[in-house]
């Protein structure tokens, strides 16, 4: 269980270096579990390393892990991950995307960035988005562990290409997550061990955001039927402040199947003013 003191010590960290990491809180048998689902995922699909410099040509990325197998689907749920993000976003954010970052050796270092780099809003700002990295190695200081910039998520500017400013490795435990900003600076590290590197990306968005993955198009609906309900949610199936991602006027939640979502802010403001008007004598 979260108890309060641990979660608000969380979050301080959190909002003065830009991260925080939760030591060790996935149980070892979930993380072995998640691994030999990476493998076998990327057998059964015959996946490769990336494509392009940035997400890294010895580094293998599977996109829409939600959609791959059902193993993934407790990992955005992560109580205590999920209760600070909305602490810090509010409860109707929504999952950005779920991609694994697996490092091979010889993965070399990935330039400097924040994960928001193209929204064009000016710095610095509330957290717009969060990022949960999975350690599902041991982080170390050898087989790339993620660098970071603490307290970069407070600058007025996004990394410049060229700029060159000292970074902390975050080693840690398999099992840990590292849950930063996403205006944090950081980069991957260099893996210059023999063993890959194991971890996933939970990214998390307000629920105004466009999310980075498209999740309600890129997992068929039968699928995402299955889900538990706030999974649903995190995935798009639901309206922001009973405005935002309507269907005629319905919460999309309905066309998985369950009888009613949340009202409209229309809905609810005339059945505010149907309420008053019944109270008054
Ligand atoms: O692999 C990592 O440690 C970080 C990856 C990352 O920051 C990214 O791809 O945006």
């Amino acid at each position: 269980m979260t108890t309060p003191d641990r979660n608000d010590a969380w979050r301080a960290d959190f909002e003065r270096d830009g991260y925080v990491v939760l030591p060790e809180i996935i149980p070892p048998a979930q993380v072995a579990m998640l691994v030999e689902a990476l493998q076998r995922v990327e057998k059964e699909y015959g996946l490769g390393y990336a494509r392009t410099s940035f997400e890294g040509l010895k580094t293998v990325r599977i996109n829409n892990l939600l959609a791959r197998d059902d193993a993934f689907w407790q990992v955005p749920l992560q109580p205590e991950v999920l209760s600070l993000a909305e602490a810090l976003l509010d409860r109707e954010l929504l999952l950005s995307s779920l991609v694994s970052l697996t490092l091979g050796p010889g993965q070399e270092r990935q330039p400097l960035h924040e994960d928001v780099q193209q929204i064009p809003l000016p710095r610095p700002r509330p957290p717009l988005s969060l990022n949960a990295i999975w350690a599902l190695s041991d982080f170390t200081e050898d087989n790339g562990a993620t660098h970071v910039v603490p307290g970069s998520h407070r600058y007025d500017h996004s990394p410049r290409p060229d700029e060159d400013v000292p970074t902390i490795k975050a080693t840690m435990k398999s099992g840990s997550i590292m849950l930063f900003d996403s205006a944090l600076w950081h980069h991957g590290g260099a893996n210059t061990s023999n063993e890959r590197r194991y971890a996933l990306s939970c990214y998390y968005c307000a629920g105004w955001l466009r999310q980075q993955e498209n999740l309600q198009l890129g997992i068929p609906r039968e699928t995402v039927a299955r889900m538990p309900r706030r999974l649903q949610e995190l995935c798009g199936y639901s309206i922001y402040k009973g405005q935002f991602g309507h269907i005629d006027n319905q919460d999309p939640i309905t066309l998985l199947g369950h009888e009613r979502g949340k009202r409209t802010v229309w809905e609810a403001a005339d059945l505010k003013k149907q309420r008053a008007g019944a109270e008054r004598p």
